[in-house]
């Protein structure tokens, strides 16, 4: 067994992960790997969560402050947040728990842009690392690391942290290795050169992380699968959704704007843009590719079904369904699916470049094309921007997508003003509701408004937005956006104090 002749060959003790955890001091950084439920070390976050709550029981201060690649599992950030072990946390999260601690204002969160985790951590923005906690599947004979099923920010933390436990995850598959492709040639302004990708499926580093054997203070051995989300089958409004955009991409096409090929996809988190990928699959499109952070389910399918050509992504984001798979037939996907680190996964250079059909969810739009992807009434955090940003400022079309009302319909999720903006006007090129579709390119403010309103609106609530437009038009203090500032968020404060945006 490698892990054991390499433990052999640097001394390097392999521990329980009780062992390990009591590396981890109060106060400390430490940064995990994990990305979107895939590659997060099982063992160590469960056990550092045991002994912090010991020492609160003690009256004793202990949280740390913990940095990862992104949303990781309940054994990890549910386990720490619900021990209150959690001083600071970056970058996205989508832990209930978690979440419930950082609206009580009791965790600092750090929304950040997935792409800019790493190089916010090289420039010393987020201070010293002190140990990095990270998953591999294996450890090789000369002592390089085969990553797990997503890198996210592993090469980067491993750099930087002063030390590092590895957890061997024995239940993850052989044939991962040779999946991953961890480009090491970044560097730091202002020494910086091009990324030498100009296709989702292009190699351009190796295959493993490396490590400095001193800087290992541990192994833990593990053997348990990823928290694996179930999607759901789509539902009506996500099959209306995907038709509208789907329609609008044979539009383009048709207008040579879109090659038959489509261009580079990324799709976000969620059941819609899993069930917008799948939709593409059965109408007939072939030889796509993308270029994207998560590979869900509906993307496996058409790589195993040879409708993607290739899929660059940072992590594996399965359903327990998809896991089997993807385990069980993982030479046919090995092939064309590529796992890399989340700054180049994200990219802004590479999105750009390569020009991705961006397509992402939101929490909502305002009529003006703003779209908040992440705050609740504009004070809660639901989960963060994660990758959205990257793709939605940079993609050759960035599109946003979502149900026209949440919470029963109590929500109208076109709104006058968005309450917290992620993406300005100026990143959203197409807004997708059930209603239909807003193509806003090319568009002024009112003009984007009339259209938004007229397309994405819910009809419940379109009369009320057309009543607030039409008034904003009158009685505006400037003409080129028009805002009524005193009611541009009544309709938040109205759910906030009555649940809901309705009129009484
Ligand atoms: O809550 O389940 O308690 O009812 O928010 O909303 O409609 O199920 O949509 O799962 O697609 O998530 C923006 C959160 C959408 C996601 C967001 C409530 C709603 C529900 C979820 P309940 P839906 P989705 C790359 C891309 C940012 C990161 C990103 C996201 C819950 O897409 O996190 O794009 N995006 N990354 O009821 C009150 C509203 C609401 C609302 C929704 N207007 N008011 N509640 N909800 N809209 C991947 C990564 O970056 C890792």
């Amino acid at each position: 067994n490698s892990t054991t002749s390499l433990n052999a060959r640097l001394r390097t003790p392999v521990m329980s992960a009780h062992d390990a955890s009591a590396l981890i001091r109060p106060g400390m950084t430490v940064a995990m790997s994990g990305f979107t439920g895939a590659g997060y070390p099982k063992a160590v976050p469960g056990a550092l969560a045991e002994r912090i709550e010991a020492a609160h029981a003690r009256g004793e201060d202990f949280r740390v402050r913990l940095l990862t690649g992104a949303s990781t599992a309940p054994e990890l950030d549910g386990k720490l947040a619900s021990v209150d072990g959690i001083q600071l946390r970056l970058p996205y999260q989508s832990d209930p728990t978690l979440r419930e601690k950082i609206n009580a204002g009791e965790v600092d969160y750090l929304d950040i842009h997935v792409s800019h985790v790493a190089q916010h951590a090289w420039f010393g923005f987020y201070g010293d690392i002190d140990i990095a906690v990270i998953e591999v599947s294996g450890i090789r004979p000369d002592g390089q690391l085969i990553p797990s099923t997503s890198v996210g920010n592993n090469k980067t933390w491993i750099e930087r942290a002063a030390g590092v436990i590895l957890e061997v995850n024995e239940h993850q598959p052989s044939g991962l290795d040779g999946m991953h492709d961890i480009y090491y040639q970044t560097a730091l302004p202002p020494h910086r050169k091009p990324i030498p990708l100009l296709h989702p499926g292009d190699r351009i580093g190796g295959p493993y992380l490396r490590c400095p054997p001193e800087k290992i203070l541990a192994v833990v051995k593990t053997e348990a699968p990823d928290r694996s989300n179930a999607f759901s089958e789509p539902d009506e409004t996500s099959r209306q959704i995907a038709g509208h955009l789907i329609d609008f991409l044979r539009h383009e096409i048709r207008h040579g704007r879109l090659p038959p090929t489509l261009l580079p996809l990324q799709s976000g988190v969620g059941n819609i843009t899993n069930a917008v990928v799948a939709e593409l699959g059965k109408e007939g499109f072939g030889g796509l590719t993308a270029f994207t952070e998560v590979l869900q389910d509906s993307m496996l399918d058409l790589l195993g079904d040879g409708v993607l050509d290739a899929a660059s992504a940072t992590s594996l984001s399965l359903s327990p369904a998809g896991l089997a798979r993807f385990a069980n037939h993982i030479a046919k996907y090995r092939q064309r699916l590529i796992l890399r680190p989340q700054e180049i996964s994200n990219h802004p250079e590479l999105v750009r470049r390569l020009g991705c059909i961006a397509m992402n969810g939101m929490i909502e739009a305002d009529i003006f094309g703003n779209v908040n992807s992440t705050h609740v009434m504009g004070t809660r955090i639901q989960n963060g921007i994660g990758g959205s940003g990257d793709f939605a400022r940079n993609a050759y079309l960035s599109c946003f997508l979502s149900a026209s009302t949440a919470k029963n319909g109590t929500i109208s999720r076109i709104v006058p003003m968005a309450s917290h903006v992620d993406h300005t006007e100026h990143d959203v090129a197409v807004l997708v509701t059930e209603q239909g579709l807003a193509d806003l390119r090319g568009l002024s403010p009112k003009e984007r408004a009339r259209k938004v309103i007229e397309k994405c609106a819910h009809p419940d609530f379109r009369s009320m937005l057309q009543d607030y437009f039409d008034r904003a038009c009158r009685e505006s203090y400037g003409k080129h956006t028009p805002h009524l500032l005193q009611e541009a968020l009544s309709w938040h404060q109205n759910y906030v104090q009555r649940s809901s945006m309705r009129l009484p």
